[in-house]
C-alpha cells in the first residue's frame, strides 16, 4: 500500500508523526524523532522567552485518557530556529515548528522569524493552548482570533497552520470557520486537550494533579468522539479553502483509519508517543497498513474522506 500523504506541498512518507506536545523539547528527543517512523519531526510549542514545567504531578494516566497541564515548558524560540537548522542537515524529514504566545505582539515576532531565519518546512500557530493559569484559550475569542490573524496573515510564504481547541456547537465551528476562510490559513489541527476538566481519587479523596487550579486539559479516547466531530464540521465547512485537517489524539490503528474517513490528511501522536516512546510509530503504521490492504485499499487518498452517511 502507498502510505504517502502531502500537506500543502510537503510529501510524508506516512500519514503518522508525533504532536507538538510530549518529547519534543530538546534536541535529543528531536533527533530521536528523525531515527523514528515517524514522518515529520513536530517541535514542542514555543514562546519568545524560555519556560519551565509546572510543579508535579503535571500529567496523569487514567484508564481512558491522559491529562495534562504541562504550561509550555520549551527552551524558548531561537533554540527552535537553530534546532531546525542541525535537523534539516541531517535528513530530509519535514521539520515543523510550531509558536504560541504569551502577549499580545508575540505572534508577529515569532511568524516572521520563523518564516525568515528557520528552514522549517512549515509553521502551526497555537491558538488553544489550554494550561496557563490566567490566559483563555484564544481560539475561543472570536474577535481576538481574527485581530491576530489579520496581524500575521501578510508575513508568511511557509504555509501555517492552526492548533484548534474542541468546538461544541455548530455556532462556534461555523464562526471559527468564517475568520480562518478570511485569511491565507492552510491547515488546521483539531483538536487540542478538552480544557476544564476535573478528576478526583476517590480513594484518597483528592484530586490528581497540581497546577492551574487542579483542572487540566482532556486526552485520549475520552475525547475521540469530539475530535472526530470537529473534522468532519471542519472539513464540511472548509474542504475547499483548507487543505488538510489533522488530530493527535490517536492510539491504535483504527484512530488513524477513523480519522482518515472524517477527512484527515494525517494524524499526530500524543499522549501514545510519551508512553511507548519512538516504537508507536512504527507499531501502529504496521496494524494500520495490514487493515487497510486487507480492505483493498492502495493508497491514502483512497480512504480519505469516504465516511459513509445514512
Ligand atoms: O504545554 C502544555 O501544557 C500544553 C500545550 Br502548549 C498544548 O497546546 N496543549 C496541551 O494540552 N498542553
Amino acid at each position: 500500500m502507498n502510505l504517502e500523504t502531502t500537506i500543502w506541498g510537503v510529501k510524508l512518507e506516512n500519514p503518522v508523526f508525533n504532536a507538538s506536545g510530549p518529547d519534543c523539547t530538546t534536541l535529543e528527543e528531536l533527533e530521536w524523532l528523525q531515527k523514528s517512523s515517524s514522518s515529520a519531526i513536530m517541535m514542542k510549542s514555543c514562546s519568545i522567552e524560555p519556560r519551565e514545567w509546572n510543579p508535579e504531578p503535571r500529567y496523569f494516566e487514567l484508564e481512558l485518557g491522559s491529562i495534562n497541564s504541562m504550561w509550555l515548558p520549551n527552551l524558548g524560540y531561537k533554540k527552535y530556529i537553530e534546532f531546525s537548522k542541525t535537523l534539516k542537515q541531517n535528513s530530509k524529514k519535514p521539520v515543523i515548528a510550531s509558536v504560541v504566545w504569551l502577549h499580545r505582539e508575540d505572534f508577529p515576532i515569532l511568524v516572521k522569524t520563523f518564516q525568515e531565519d528557520s528552514i522549517v518546512d512549515l509553521i502551526e500557530v497555537n491558538l488553544s493552548c489550554p494550561n496557563v493559569a490566567g490566559k483563555p484559550q484564544i481560539a475561543y475569542d472570536f474577535e481576538m482570533s481574527d485581530k491576530i490573524l489579520s496581524q500575521i496573515n501578510n508575513l508568511w510564504n511557509k504555509p501555517i497552520w492552526l492548533k484548534l481547541p474542541p468546538y461544541f456547537d455548530f455556532v462556534h465551528t461555523e464562526q471559527m470557520a468564517k475568520i480562518i476562510s478570511k485569511y491565507n490559513i492552510s491547515f488546521i489541527t483539531c483538536i487540542n486537550s478538552v480544557w476544564n476538566t476535573l478528576f478526583i481519587d476517590p480513594e484518597k479523596e483528592q484530586v490528581v494533579i497540581k497546577p492551574k487550579w487542579w483542572f487540566w486539559g482532556l486526552g485520549w479516547d475520552y475525547v475521540k468522539p469530539i475530535a472526530l466531530a470537529n473534522v468532519r464540521k471542519f472539513y464540511e465547512l472548509l474542504w475547499d479553502k483548507v487543505d488538510i485537517i489533522w488530530v493527535w489524539w490517536i492510539k491504535t490503528w483504527i484512530d488513524v483509519f477513523e480519522f482518515i474517513l472524517a477527512w484527515a490528511s494525517a494524524v499526530q501522536l500524543g499522549t501514545i508517543y510519551s508512553k511507548e516512546w519512538k516504537d508507536c510509530f512504527e507499531r501502529i503504521l504496521k496494524e494500520f497498513e495490514e487493515y487497510a490492504s486487507k480492505k483493498w485499499y492502495k493508497s491514502i487518498e483512497e480512504i480519505r474522506g469516504k465516511l459513509k452517511v445514512l
